[in-house]
């Protein structure tokens, strides 16, 4: 492995003599490669350029070495122009002699899939040279000591802690070690994680965790994990980090820097820097309608959405309102979508006071949905319950299938902007007849059926 001279000024003897230099490294992770979010070609060129802007970084801070933690392509079957053009990207870092370690994602395919067709496209940039691809191994280098394994889901504990014991055994605390993940750990979201009891057990063995999948910038300084997010926004669950006009635009990678301990008891001493870029302005639009008519809701829904119309942005619109929800069936999305003509792609969705789909949608569809289905349950009247049973059972089948979190946030989207804001207004009269006549029924069975909603039994 060729390496570039490391001349940092910084350098100690560690007990045995050897010397130890300061090093300096990038961390980037989940490029998303080949996405092309809302079926827009300006947003397949969105990633490429974010991955631009990073190499463009990567070249002025001259590191080390880069390590990227999973997620290069959107899809384990990236096509030829996309291969090409990650080439051509990593090919500047080539000639800039940085080594570029990286592990697969979830995105990049599976360990299963990868077993059975001989690889992934990880494995072909490795073979040309672009990467060096670290499948669940431990490459030495003089100065520090690299760690890598790929993305194993539910199977992420047992593959870790198996790996531990085996190829991770003879890791010690000198040089500098990364151990590279692609996985959630605990403590990033509240219900979520594939890795736990990992605190305590690896501070002693590395000296920075990397971390790809989850896609915000997140850090645990005194368990020494270190997330940089995505390059760009795979999902508007992930704008943070507003300008001071609201849109957000900032994703950055993370510049490490690492002393050697003064002596044996020490750690390493590391220092973080996000170096920011700018994507395509996102912004949130949270608004409460006022209105107490059709047309005055009509009014105000066309002015906050003009208001925000920026330029190429992306708009995500969540109107709240009070009116009747036979009202609120005549507002239809797609008619207020068109009305942010300068932006490149708006949402726009109007629900319920109070309704809204749960932030950790993406992470974990099946959790969502059964939040959304009992907030839908909770504190409703008892003839509201029972319309949202009878709709809910009409949506069995467009949730059947739920796998990504993309494909299921539209099923969601699909479920309240089709079946509970259309069923609702032909429910709404049938069911006030047929719900005083069951009403003593109802009552007795009132329990039962709040158990049967559970939704535990038809969610795979
Ligand atoms: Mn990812």
């Amino acid at each position: 492995m060729i390496l570039t001279d490391l001349n940092h000024s910084k350098a100690t003897k560690n007990h045995r003599g050897k010397i130890m230099r300061s090093i300096k490294f990038i961390h980037t992770s989940d490029w998303h490669l080949g996405y092309m979010q809302y079926h827009k070609i300006e947003r397949l060129a969105d990633f490429f350029k974010a991955a631009e802007k990073t190499i463009e970084i990567i070249l002025e801070e001259k590191p080390d070495f880069v390590i990227h933690t999973g997620d290069l392509f959107h899809k384990y079957n990236p096509g030829p122009g996309i291969i090409t053009q990650t080439i051509k990207l990593l090919d500047k870092l080539k000639t800039a002699n940085i080594p570029i370690y990286l592990i697969r994602g979830n995105h990049d395919g599976s360990s299963a899939r990868s077993l059975r067709l001989g690889g992934t496209a990880l494995d072909l940039l490795s073979e040309i040279g672009s990467v060096i691809h670290l499948k669940d191994e431990v490459i030495e280098e003089e100065d520090y000591i690299i760690a890598g394994m790929g993305y194993y889901g539910t199977q992420t504990n047992g593959k870790f802690h198996e790996l531990l014991k085996t190829d991770f055994s003879n890791l010690k605390k000198e040089p500098f070690t990364i151990m590279m993940l692609h996985c959630f750990v605990e403590g990033q979201m509240e219900r979520i994680h594939d890795l736990s009891t990992f605190h305590v057990e690896n501070q002693k063995q590395f000296d920075y965790i990397a971390l790809g999948h989850f896609h915000k910038e997140w850090i645990d300084v005194s368990a020494r994990i270190y997330c940089p997010g995505s390059i760009e926004h795979t999902s508007s669950n992930e704008w943070s980090i507003p300008d001071e006009d609201d849109y957000v635009r900032k994703r950055g990678l993370f510049v490490v820097e690492a002393s050697p301990p003064e002596t044996p008891e020490d750690r390493w001493e590391i220092s973080v820097e996000t170096k920011y870029y700018d994507t395509r302005p996102k912004k949130r639009i949270n608004h409460r309608l006022l209105g107490t008519t059709r047309e005055a809701v009509d009014d105000e829904l066309i002015s906050v959405i003009e208001e925000n119309d920026l330029e190429g942005s992306i708009l995500n619109f969540s109107f709240t309102s009070s009116l009747p929800l036979t009202d609120q069936a005549f507002f239809v999305s797609s008619h207020y979508e068109e009305k942010a003509s300068k932006s490149l792609f708006t949402k726009v969705r109007i629900d319920y006071e109070g309704f809204e789909l749960p932030s950790f949608i993406d992470e974990s569809p099946d959790v969502a949905i059964n939040k959304i289905i009992s907030d839908l349950l909770k504190d409703k009247k008892k003839e509201d319950r029972n319309l949202i049973e009878k709709m809910l059972n009409s949506a069995i089948d467009h949730f059947q299938d739920v796998g990504g979190g993309e494909k299921a946030k539209l099923k969601q989207e699909d479920f309240i902007d089709n079946v509970l804001m259309t069923d609702l207004e032909t429910l709404v009269s049938a069911d006030e007849t047929k719900n005083k006549e069951d009403e003593t029924v109802k009552d007795a069975d009132e329990e039962k059926e709040a158990s049967n909603y559970s939704l535990d039994n038809w969610m795979e």
